[in-house]
């Protein structure tokens, strides 16, 4: 769809609106806002918007970063101008509930300052009944244990996108254990496989935000399809 490839186009290009300077050769041009928009108002899927559009152009930024063409105020700019999409697509992805199903302490792990990803996996949750407490990015695991420590109940949601950080889910996991605590625990980004998860005896893995829900009410045994 021409409309999806051109919102797709301009995260790869960081043009967030119609009126950013930025890039100069998009200038005047519709931005990734003004193309969620217009996506929303021709009624095109949300998971089609999200999925093909604004996660699809995020991937090619990360293919251009890795073959040296995108440098990181590249990746910043592109991420910014997503972000702008991201919020309008919130208030769709996020309803209110009557009843709260359970409790997820969401966070980045130590030394990761990767955001997208958890938001999103934050959004759905609060979208499938979820109270969220989002304890941001480079969230050391004293955190994570003196937030769960408070929520016994809760189940805890951690985020790694770099092959240095997703160690510090193993010391995390470790320092829930050490303080007795047994909140269930997922984990979930990029470099994460179901083998490292399983390896750091995390209870549950995805590589997606699509599953997250289905696996926070089975975990928690919440019988609520
Ligand atoms: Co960074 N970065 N980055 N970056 N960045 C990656 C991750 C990288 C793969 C790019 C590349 O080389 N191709 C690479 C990591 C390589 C590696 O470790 N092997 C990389 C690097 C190297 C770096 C820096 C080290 C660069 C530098 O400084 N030299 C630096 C590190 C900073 C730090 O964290 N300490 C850095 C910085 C940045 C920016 C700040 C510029 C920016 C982040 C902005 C932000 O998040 N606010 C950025 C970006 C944008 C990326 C890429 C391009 C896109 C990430 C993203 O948002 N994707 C990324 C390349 C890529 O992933 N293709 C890259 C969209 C998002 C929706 O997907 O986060 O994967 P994702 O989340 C998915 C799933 O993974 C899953 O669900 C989500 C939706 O489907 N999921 C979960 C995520 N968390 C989950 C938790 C769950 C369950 C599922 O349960 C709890």
């Amino acid at each position: 769809m021409r409309l999806i490839e051109e919102l797709k186009k301009a995260v790869i290009k960081g043009h967030a609106n119609v009126d950013a300077a930025y890039p100069p050769d998009m200038k005047g041009q519709p931005g990734v806002i003004d193309l969620v928009n217009k996506a929303l108002e021709e009624n095109v899927e949300l998971k089609t918007i999200l999925n093909k559009g604004l996660i699809g152009g995020m991937n090619i930024v990360g293919e251009k970063f890795s073959s040296g063409e995108y440098f990181v105020p590249e990746m910043m700019i592109s991420a910014k101008a997503m972000k702008g999409g991201l919020n309008l697509l919130e208030p769709l992805l996020v309803k209110e509930p009557s009843q709260k199903l359970g409790t997820v302490i969401m966070g980045t792990v130590k030394g990761d300052m990767h955001d997208i990803g958890k938001n999103l996996v934050g959004m759905m949750l609060e979208g499938g009944g979820f109270e969220v407490i989002d304890l941001g990015v480079d969230v050391l695991p004293e955190k994570f244990v003196k937030v769960a420590s408070k929520h016994p109940d809760a189940l805890i949601g951690m985020s790694a996108l770099l092959t240095t950080t997703m160690e510090n889910m193993r010391e995390t996991i470790e320092l829930i254990r050490e303080n007795s605590l047994d909140n269930k625990i997922i984990v979930g980004g990029a470099p994460i496989t179901e083998k490292f998860a399983n390896e750091i005896n995390a209870d549950g893995y995805s590589n997606n935000a699509g599953i997250v829900v289905d696996m926070a009410k089975n975990l928690l045994k919440i019988d609520n399809k």
